[in-house]
């Protein structure tokens, strides 16, 4: 596979200051290096530039804490990905998941200017599905997907022109914290969401095989990997931790069985914050997931 690495050096969508050194700390911990191991071709792009908190005026516009620069960088994680050709294997490491409306739209845009139809997997605690109206904090790493759907401000739902994300090509693995009118908004707009619960349940293997079959009309699959979907005790190194979450072989698993599909076409692992981390293991986690995503096996 040909993989093109692209940091989001991102810290303006999340309440903690840190993520930015998302990217830094998984380079850290040797992403590009794992996935040459397992014979692709991997290219690191380098940076998007991404303007520094410290120096803007952090006020709330509409509800939107950073509301322009979130907007201003998104576009240009579009129009780096829109341009990579369409065989690559583009990874997207952040940053906070304000990132994940650029790189969604981005990679639907990928080979195709109208937009090609993209499933979306959202790994994640939190399902990310708010609009400042149901947001309790204004932080945008809750709302892109809302917005990848059309919701919300219409600069921000508008990156990839008038392709929107369909509301059922959507599936959230993980989930254990929503806020109370974004779970009104996730009922309304038909999302597919697995809760800790459904996993407990019914265990992962079959979540993820539901998962593809569900997804099986769409030409492309991205996978958005947010490191708080797994347990704190496997990564705590993110910034809003959240008890009860994805064990690492229920991590390693859902990767696994995904890259046996086929079928992924770009991912994202985002949310890596070293500040709160123990010697960069959570990196090293999101960079092992990264792995097994892309052909790495025990045997
Ligand atoms: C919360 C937290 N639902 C919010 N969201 C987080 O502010 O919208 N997303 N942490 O990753
Ligand atoms: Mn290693
Ligand atoms: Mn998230
Ligand atoms: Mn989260």
């Amino acid at each position: 596979m040909n993989i093109q690495i692209l940091g989001i050096p991102m810290d303006l969508g999340a309440g903690r200051r840190g993520v930015d050194m998302g990217p830094s700390a998984l380079r850290n911990a040797r992403l590009a290096h794992h996935l040459q191991q397992l014979g692709h071709q991997v290219t690191d792009l380098g940076d998007v530039c991404v303007p520094v908190p410290e120096t803007v005026d952090k006020f709330t516009e509409g509800g939107y804490v950073f509301l322009e620069q979130v907007l201003e960088t998104n576009r240009a994680i579009v129009e780096r990905l829109r341009t990579l050709p369409d065989s690559a294997f583009p990874i997207t490491i952040g940053g906070d998941h304000s990132m994940g409306i650029g790189t969604v739209a981005g990679n639907a845009l990928r080979g195709n200017p109208s937009g090609h139809r993209m499933g979306l997997i959202w790994v994640d605690a939190h399902a990310d599905f708010n609009t400042p109206e149901t947001s309790p904090s204004g932080n945008i790493h809750g709302m892109p997907v809302a917005h990848l759907t059309g919701l919300g401000e219409r600069r921000l739902a508008s990156l990839a022109g008038e392709w929107r994300l369909r509301n059922t090509d959507i599936v959230m693995i993980g989930i254990r914290s929503v806020d109370e009118h974004e779970r009104e908004l996730l009922r309304e707009h038909g999302v597919r969401v697995y809760t800790m619960k459904d996993i407990d349940q019914k265990g992962i293997t079959r979540v993820t095989e539901e998962t593809l079959d569900y997804l099986s009309d769409t030409e492309r699959l991205h996978v958005s990997y947010d490191a708080d979907a797994l347990d704190p005790s496997v990564t705590p190194g993110t910034g809003t931790t959240v008890p009860g979450g994805l064990t690492y072989r229920e991590g390693h698993l859902l990767m696994e069985l995904l890259c046996d599909s086929g079928r992924v076409t770009s991912l994202d692992i985002v949310e890596v914050n070293p500040i709160l981390d123990t010697r960069n293991k959570t990196a090293e986690v999101m960079v092992s997931m990264a792995a097994s995503l892309l052909g790495q096996r025990i045997l």
